[in-house]
């Protein structure tokens, strides 16, 4: 097998047509407006708001700030159930807002909260449940919702990943309290950075549109220790070029996502990771699990073959959050209470997944992967 001229990427972001954007700035520069909630903020509420169907939606220069935001909006406070399995964000947020972040362990399919294993986790100072639909897979939300019900807990979603997941045909953000979008580059949809809460609360606008520009009320009032978490115009405007590419996008990402379980799910060693029955994609990564007795060769060790290939995947979510040094002496940190997720982190691997790679391509890495064997 020979390695590609060029590196290929976990994700390349989608960039929408130049002259477009270039219209947006004009509007921009004729309307002197940067930030604030101007024009192009408003339109992109309002076009979102309309995409994924929801109640109530408020916009964010990142989804970290946001998801702060969400626990803010909500008072939580003592301790929050949580998956060790995702990006540092999810974790941080609970310590930034002085919560203590209690890890539970995920379900072996999806990767995510496993709703058996969080009520032994309840004390009386647990506040909520904070999940994540790592790679677009939607938590179990109607078991945790359960859960959460007989216990009087909030749930926070974190589907940085799951722009337009469905549930029971259902958009994922009516699941739980609140959700968070990321519109990182590395998202299905972006604005360069930015992300979004979606909540079904009306009343809840208020309070978060307050607490994300410092708790102003107006010029003379300042009603809560709020903070920066505004959007830009600059931003909005990317979005709104964006947003139009979204399902082409995807559809192209179906595409890359056929090939790849062509050629890999029924390879001994390598399992597939899809959403249940009952759920939609996102087409935000292409994951896999490598067992490494079964296959031949550790997760790593592909990981580090496919580089002399010139590819470039992701070892997406190691190391787990618990065994971060700031996390490792919390006592649901050890991961003998987390198994399914330990196991996890040494296996899965996220392959390139992007709508511009040529399925020449994705079928050329398929096959380097199988030589490896
Ligand atoms: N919760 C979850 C579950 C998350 O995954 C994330 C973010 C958050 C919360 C927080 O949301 P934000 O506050 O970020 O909105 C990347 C992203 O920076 C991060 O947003 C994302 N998750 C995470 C999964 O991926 P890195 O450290 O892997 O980024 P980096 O720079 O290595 O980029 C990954 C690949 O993307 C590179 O191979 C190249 C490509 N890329 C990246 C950028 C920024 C481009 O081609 N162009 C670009 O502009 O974290």
């Amino acid at each position: 097998m020979i390695a590609f001229d060029t590196p290929i990427l976990v994700t390349r972001p989608i960039f929408p047509d130049i002259n477009g954007y270039k219209k947006q700035l004009d509007a921009i520069w004729e309307s002197q407006w940067l930030s604030n909630n101007g024009p192009k903020h408003k339109a992109l509420e309002a076009q979102l708001q309309r995409f994924i169907n929801a109640p109530n939606l408020s916009l964010f220069n990142n989804g970290t700030v946001a998801l702060q935001t969400a626990i803010q909006s909500l008072r939580l406070q003592g301790e929050v159930i949580t998956t060790p399995f995702s990006f540092p964000a999810t974790t941080h947020v609970l310590t930034w807002n002085g919560i203590q972040p209690v890890f539970c362990d995920i379900h072996p399919q999806t990767l995510t909260l496993d709703p058996a294993k969080i009520e032994s986790l309840i004390t009386a100072k647990t506040s909520a449940i904070l999940g994540v639909h790592v790679y677009g897979i939607p938590c179990h939300v109607q078991e945790i919702e359960e859960v959460a019900s007989r216990h009087g807990l909030r749930v926070v979603y974190d589907a940085a990943h799951a722009f337009t997941t469905k549930v029971n045909g259902l958009e994922i953000a009516q699941y739980g309290d609140i959700s968070m979008f990321s519109f990182h580059p590395t998202k299905l949809f972006h604005t360069g950075e930015g992300g979004a809460l979606v909540y079904n609360d009306s009343n809840l606008k208020e309070r978060i549109d307050y607490l994300k520009n410092f708790g102003i009320k107006n010029e003379n009032e300042v009603i809560l220790p709020g903070i920066n978490g505004k959007m830009s115009e600059l931003q909005a405007a990317m979005g709104l070029e964006v947003l139009p590419l979204v399902e082409q996008e995807k559809y192209k990402r179906s595409k890359i996502r056929e090939v790849y379980t062509r050629f890999l799910s029924q390879v001994p060693g390598i399992t597939v990771l899809a959403v249940e029955d009952n759920a939609s994609q996102s087409e935000q990564y292409f994951c896999i699990r490598i067992d490494a007795k079964a296959f031949g060769l550790s997760r790593n060790d592909v990981y580090e073959k496919l580089k002399t290939f010139n590819v470039f995947s992701r070892k997406y979510f190691y190391p787990l959050i618990s065994n971060y040094p700031c996390y490792s002496n919390i006592a649901s940190a050890n991961p003998a209470y987390l198994p399914v997720a330990s196991q996890a982190e040494h296996e899965v691997l996220c392959l390139p997944f992007y709508g511009a790679l040529p399925l020449e391509y994705v079928e050329r890495i398929c096959k380097i992967i199988l030589s490896f064997r």
